[in-house]
């Protein structure tokens, strides 16, 4: 398998964490999707990563469903960052928060690194938005007693909320409060000191105006 993207992207590196924790072995591409947009298009024509290419050439887009297929293809014994019953219900609605925290954060760079003029409308609900789903996540994350959401083991939706909550400290340092979610800040150092999270890792490396 072919993974291609930087791990300063949260969608990747929860590709990449799931694909170490899984024992499945891959190379990396670390492409940008700016820089390295027409070898990224070879792949995809939507120039985004993650894209994970599989053995057999086919080349799998969103991150949501690359881990679908990565449980899938381990079978449900070894997929242990997956949770079924009502613990699956509350694995997908915090990946749901936490991937679109993330999805507003990316558009937040974008907005201010891209733009000469970031336009101010978008840039307000931008941040209204991350800070209130981020909110959601802390209170939710607060409420839970155990190591990790569901219990001593990472869940996806831990390595999303993780990913997610280190692009916004690495990006975006002065923009929120981040003491207003100690729990999320617990959380993120408990899954940074998890070896796949240390072997899928990378300053922040943003894009730049052309
Ligand atoms: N929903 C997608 C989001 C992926 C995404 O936003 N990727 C960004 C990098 S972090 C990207 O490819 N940006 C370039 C573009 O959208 O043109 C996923 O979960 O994989």
């Amino acid at each position: 398998m072919l993974l291609i993207g930087q791990y300063d992207s949260p969608f990747v590196r929860r590709v990449a964490v799931t694909l170490k924790t899984y024992d499945l072995a891959y190379e990396h591409a670390p492409w940008s999707t700016f820089g390295d947009a027409e070898k990224i298009a070879r792949y995809n024509p939507l120039r985004r990563v993650p894209t994970l290419v599989l053995d057999d050439g086919a080349a799998l887009v969103d991150s949501a469903g690359i881990l679908a297929v990565l449980d899938a293809l381990v079978g449900p014994g070894k997929a242990v960052l997956a949770r079924s019953g009502a613990d699956g219900v509350e694995n997908l609605r915090i990946c749901g928060f936490a991937s679109g925290a993330a999805d507003k954060t990316v558009s937040l760079i974008y907005e201010r690194v891209l733009r000469e003029t970031p336009f101010p409308l978008w840039v307000d609900r931008c941040r209204a938005q991350i800070r209130e789903a981020l909110s959601l996540l802390e209170a939710a994350r607060a409420a839970r007693p155990t190591p990790f959401l569901f219990d001593e083991r990472p869940s996806h939706a831990d390595v999303m909320l993780a990913t997610m909550y280190r692009l916004l400290r690495e990006a975006l340092p002065g923009e929120f409060d981040f003491a207003a979610w100690p729990a999320l800040g617990r959380h993120s150092e408990l899954c940074e000191r998890l070896p796949a999270f240390a072997e899928a890792c990378q300053p922040f490396n943003g894009p730049s105006r052309p």
